[in-house]
């Protein structure tokens, strides 16, 4: 895992997307894709529109990414996304210090423990994606209707931000998948095994994705060495539009606020990642 991480993060490495043992590009179909090496892991392509992207990200700036649930940057009642004043230059300048945001048990990154006393409530939208992902996998076994989103982490990522190798083993019950949706900027997600010396997969990560990580990769060690910009690779990053919207925005400061967050979209990747804990 750490020798792949190192080349895909150096940008001196091309990366070919024709080549599936240099990096795994699925198609966008409507099926399930999975790897023979990686039993367990599931890849959804273009799971969530636009429209459900820029919403969630709005969703996130405005009210996800405050109290009661936690971010990294803990500077109470001051604003990373600031409506008024302010350009988007300045705003994104900000936002860069924003790395996570946790809802429901917050993650603690040092003891790896859930606490009773640190937990807010799970915004719908969250149980709303987890249905949406039962629906798409349709095993039963793997991912009930019943699934529930326990703990949520949105990790936000900008054009030189990585993820080092990892596995997530803060939750109780590891019966229970990982779901993890993508949003923005396209990534390159190394998805390894139970031990960190397992020879990794690559697999480019499109806005808008969907990955299951259960059974035996519930537990595999995983990484993001690499996130791609519009610049190197125009062919795999979206272009977000107002007009994507599936509702109308109507007035001026609104259209105003939805306008930068599709600006924010070409700069930035957002993941969400949502665990039932117990
Ligand atoms: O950003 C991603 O795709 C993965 C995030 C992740 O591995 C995590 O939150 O544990």
């Amino acid at each position: 895992m750490d020798a792949a991480f190192k080349r895909y993060k150096s940008r001196c490495d091309p990366l070919n997307f024709k080549d599936p043992e240099l990096l795994h590009k699925f198609e966008h179909n409507n099926e399930c894709h999975t790897l023979d090496r990686h039993p367990g892991f599931y890849h959804f392509s273009q799971v969530l529109t636009k429209s459900e992207q820029i919403e969630f990200t709005k969703n996130l700036l405005s009210e996800y990414a405050k109290p009661p649930h936690a971010r990294n940057l803990n500077i109470n009642g001051v604003e990373i996304w600031q409506t008024e004043n302010q350009t988007f230059q300045q705003k994104y300048k900000n936002l860069q210090k924003l790395r996570w945001v946790t809802l429901g048990y917050h993650h603690d990154w040092d003891t790896k423990v859930y606490s009773e006393t640190s937990k807010s409530k799970v915004p719908d939208y969250i149980f709303d994606l987890a249905k949406k992902a039962a629906e798409k996998l349709d095993k039963p076994e793997v991912l009930t209707k019943n699934y529930t989103p326990e703990a949520c982490i949105a990790n936000l990522y900008y054009p030189k931000s990585t993820l080092s190798a990892h596995t997530d083993h803060s939750e109780k019950n590891f019966c229970h998948p990982i779901l993890s949706y993508s949003i923005g900027l396209p990534a390159v997600f190394l998805i390894g095994g139970k031990c960190r010396k397992t020879v990794p997969t690559a697999v480019l990560l499109e806005p808008g994705d969907l990955v299951i990580m259960s059974e035996e990769s519930r537990l595999a060690f995983h990484s993001v060495p690499r996130i791609l910009t519009k610049k190197e690779f125009p062919e795999v990053c979206q272009v977000y539009h107002i007009t994507d919207l599936e509702r109308k925005v109507e007035e001026k400061s609104e259209v105003h606020e939805y306008e930068q967050i599709c600006e924010l979209l070409s700069l930035a990747r957002i993941n969400i990642n949502i665990r039932q804990v117990f």
